[in-house]
């Protein structure tokens, strides 16, 4: 499938592209009884990833999966996935390289993920990292669907807050940009959504009593990046093949909106000791 120029043009406005369809139903339910089986064997994240859960928390249950593809080679051929890449060459201008798999469940009753900005945690250089969402469930307001800012892309990567836990199971976030808006991103099973790593980004809790919101999800680094947060070695080409790369662990200076002449403008700053070393 050919990305047109109009697609590669919204991408650049907006930092994000939908691909209706890009998996077909059959391929969705492969991948939805592989990842449940992996639950029910026991597989999920560590003691880190679960820091803000209390033990009625659904999370518990259902913690999300990382880093599958390194020992998983259906993760591995989703990451690599040739579909993905078509896009991702066009939308990058290359073909990028693979870092990340990451499965989420949100099952009903789990809390979201607050916004925030990918590359803040992938710390790709120079270049940015990309994301490929895969809607393994329908989604939508009711059972925490993802939400972005168009256009926010366009902003450093921007200092971290407090997050609400009683929303977010993650504990920081960005501050949301004077007189912008979080979007639904409302997805079908198949559909993919591509975004920019500096794009602010989040999802709402799953306040269903009875559904689900299961999500695959590979990430990506340009083709020109020279470095990437330690956390992500190894890094693949799109062959399977591993390349050579330089992991750092110190983050960088980050933007605060400040007030200037009545206009919210960003300044940056040196980062308050957030590093980037983990999973977001
Ligand atoms: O799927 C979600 O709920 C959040 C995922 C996300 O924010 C991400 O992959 O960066």
């Amino acid at each position: 499938m050919r990305t047109s120029e109009t697609d590669i043009a919204f991408y650049r406005r907006n930092g994000y592209l939908m691909v209706r369809g890009l998996f077909s139903s059959e391929e969705v339910e492969d991948f939805k009884d592989h990842y449940m089986r992996m639950n029910a064997e026991g597989v999920g994240a560590g003691p880190g990833d679960l820091a803000y859960l209390d033990e009625k928390d659904p999370l518990l249950r259902y913690p999300r999966i990382l880093q599958p593809h390194r020992w998983d080679g259906k993760s591995l051929r989703f990451l690599l996935d040739p579909r993905l890449r078509d896009v991702l060459a066009a939308l990058d201008g290359e073909e990028p390289l693979a870092v990340q798999t990451m499965f989420y469940f949100k099952p009903p009753g789990a809390r979201g993920q607050a916004i925030h900005q990918d590359n803040w945690y992938l710390r790709a250089k120079p270049g940015n990292c990309l994301a490929a969402w895969l809607a393994v469930d329908a989604c939508d307001r009711q059972n925490g669907c993802l939400q972005v800012v168009p256009g926010s892309h366009w902003l450093p990567l921007l200092c971290n807050v407090e997050a609400d836990t009683a929303e977010s199971f993650t504990g920081t976030q960005v501050p949301l940009p004077e007189g912008s808006e979080l979007v639904d991103m409302e997805m079908e099973p198949g559909d993919v959504l591509f975004f920019d790593g500096n794009l602010i980004h989040g999802s709402l809790p799953n306040r269903t009593t009875d559904r689900f919101r299961r999500s695959l999800i590979g990430h990506y680094i340009s083709a020109c990046a020279t470095q990437v947060a330690s956390y992500y070695e190894p890094v693949y080409r799109f062959d399977g093949s591993i390349v050579e790369f330089r992991f750092v662990d110190e983050g960088g200076p980050c933007g605060v909106f400040v007030e200037r002449g009545g206009k919210q403008v960003v300044e940056m700053v040196p980062s308050r000791g957030v590093m980037a070393d983990g999973p977001h």
